[in-house]
């Protein structure tokens, strides 16, 4: 599914975000950028040792944050590694935080010129994040974003399996 946001392209695709063609993809990290699980075990298990050793070198990135280092062996040149919030109860500023995430990795894209990037679904695995809101916030935020930067051409959410982007399909046409 993809809609247009100016001359920018925003795209929903199921599939493995460390197999995307995108010029940069974004990590869904922690706030000390060591390989942890999720996506991001899967990033540096298929990017190799130098995206982990560009890791070290950056001491962590505070939540909803963002930092960017090579992509290693991926396809991907680069990868934006964002620290999404821990899910508590909605109230302790989740919202605000995961827009951030998408802002601040999208602000990074700008400002190193890199035209295409891929989203993971942040915050919705080991975080706890529900799915439908993160979906709103991601949508929301990147649109507004688009709208602003015609210097991005393409956004890509990655999503993990069929229910994953049948509930951002479903939230991009609510919006
Ligand atoms: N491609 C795309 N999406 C994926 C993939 C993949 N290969 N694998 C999982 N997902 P998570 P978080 C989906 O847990 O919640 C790590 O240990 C998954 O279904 O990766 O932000 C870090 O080090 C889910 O919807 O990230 C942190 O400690 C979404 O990606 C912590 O997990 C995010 O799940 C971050 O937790």
């Amino acid at each position: 599914m993809e809609v247009k946001v100016g001359p920018s392209t925003l795209e929903l695709v199921e599939g493995d975000i460390t197999r995307q063609d995108t010029v940069a993809i974004v990590n869904a990290a922690n706030k000390h950028l060591r390989p942890g699980g999720g996506v991001d075990g899967a990033i540096h298990r298929a990017g190799g040792p130098a995206i982990e050793a560009a890791c070290r070198q950056l001491g962590g990135c505070p939540m909803g944050e963002a930092r960017i280092t090579t992509g290693g062996n991926l396809k991907a040149r680069y990868v934006i590694h964002t620290v999404g919030p821990v899910y508590r109860d909605g109230c302790h500023r989740e919202p605000e935080l995961l827009a951030s995430c998408y802002r601040e990795s999208l602000k990074l894209a700008s400002a190193n010129g890199i035209k295409s990037l891929a989203f993971p679904s942040i915050s919705t695995g080991v975080y706890g994040y529900p799915m439908e809101d993160a979906a709103r916030v991601a949508l929301k935020t990147v649109t507004d974003y688009l709208a602003h930067h015609p210097e991005i051409e393409r956004v890509r959410l990655v999503l993990f399996g069929r229910a994953a982007y049948e509930v951002y399909g479903k939230a991009l046409q609510e919006l």
